[in-house]
């Protein structure tokens, strides 16, 4: 295992690396929370990955943070409020040069687990991949995406890219990774709470056009302002487009939300209100819905962070 993998959290986009990893032969381990689930993954076949209706289940050996094997390789797969705490109880396994991926969506979490670690070497990644859970231990890839990895040094791709290439799990190189993560994130502040808030499948917000048109023309001042014209270029041709391509799905928060899950606002719509603020850059439409979506989930009794 000195140049293998270690997936921490078997949820939908652990379990799609995990088992494309394993299924090209690559070694891999998964990282489980605790004995409760180790013992629970151990009494299954392995992890399944359910792709174009097929399924298919792979022995992933398993282990929990008290493993004593060093780790070289990390991929963090846990959502963006597990990541920091979930690092920080293995963070004692990692090796002097240890790589660490991180998976998470929006922005915030990221910099919390690299500022933890000075001495590995933190990937951050911006997928749009698309997976979710159909049973305990098992995910369906349901969408095609890319997944754009860099670090916040700007420094050269690692040499182990070809073992993505070899697993077909489709990587991009970027030397602006927090363009990348910003514009996911104007995305999702710009259509994610408004599918909330009106209870509305992606598509149902082009009878919301106003809204959005005004949400996009703050999130790109306060891209401008933060320093990422780049991540402000188009959005609102592009939040358009993707509401006309995912017209009939529901968001991610919506479906979070519908199913009593915790959602990423924090990282989302929590780190654009809290960046407008430390910047002094206007933003009354996004604090506002801020506001509209924290009462919304703490009406739901969901964690408004
Ligand atoms: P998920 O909830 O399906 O999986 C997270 C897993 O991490 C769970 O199994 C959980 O038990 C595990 N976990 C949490 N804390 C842990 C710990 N301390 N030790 C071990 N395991 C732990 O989440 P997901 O959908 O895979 O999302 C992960 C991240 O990827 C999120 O930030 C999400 O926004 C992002 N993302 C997801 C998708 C998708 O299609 N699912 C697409 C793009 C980005
Ligand atoms: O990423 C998304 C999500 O639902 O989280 C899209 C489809 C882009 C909507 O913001």
């Amino acid at each position: 295992m000195a140049d293998g993998w270690h997936v921490l959290g078997a949820g939908s986009l652990g379990t799609l690396w995990a088992t494309r990893l394993a299924r090209a032969g690559l070694p891999v381990r998964l990282i489980l929370r605790d004995e409760t689930r180790l013992s629970a993954y151990n009494a299954q076949a392995g992890l399944t990955l359910n792709e174009h209706g097929q399924r298919q289940t792979f022995a992933i050996p398993a282990q929990t943070v008290s493993a004593d094997q060093p780790i070289q390789r990390l991929l963090v797969a846990c959502k963006a409020y597990d990541a920091e705490g979930a690092v920080a109880a293995i963070a004692h396994r990692l090796t002097d040069k240890a790589d660490v991926l991180l998976l998470q969506n929006g922005l915030g979490s990221q910099d919390a687990v690299a500022a933890m670690l000075p001495a590995a070497r933190c990937i951050f990644v911006s997928s749009t991949e698309g997976a979710y859970r159909d049973e305990d231990w098992s995910a369906v890839f349901a969408g095609q995406g890319a997944n754009w990895l860099g670090d916040a040094q700007r420094g050269a791709a690692p040499s182990w890219l070809d073992a993505l290439q070899q697993a077909g799990i489709p990587h991009q190189w970027t030397a602006d990774i927090r363009q990348r993560l910003w514009r996911k994130l104007a995305l999702n502040c710009a259509i994610n709470p408004l599918t909330v808030l009106h209870q509305c499948r992606n598509g149902e917000l082009s009878a919301h056009a106003e809204e959005v048109t005004a949400l996009c023309a703050e999130l790109g001042a306060l891209l401008r302002r933060a320093g990422q014209p780049g991540a402000a270029e188009g959005l609102l041709e592009q939040v358009q487009q993707v509401i006309a391509a995912t017209a009939a799905n529901y968001s991610s928060m919506y479906q979070d939300v519908a199913q009593g899950r915790r959602t990423e606002i924090r990282y989302l719509l929590g780190h654009a209100c809290a960046t407008a603020t430390a910047l002094d850059c206007p933003v009354p439409r996004l604090n506002q819905l801020r506001l509209r979506l924290i009462e919304h989930l703490s009406a739901r009794g969901l964690p408004c962070d």
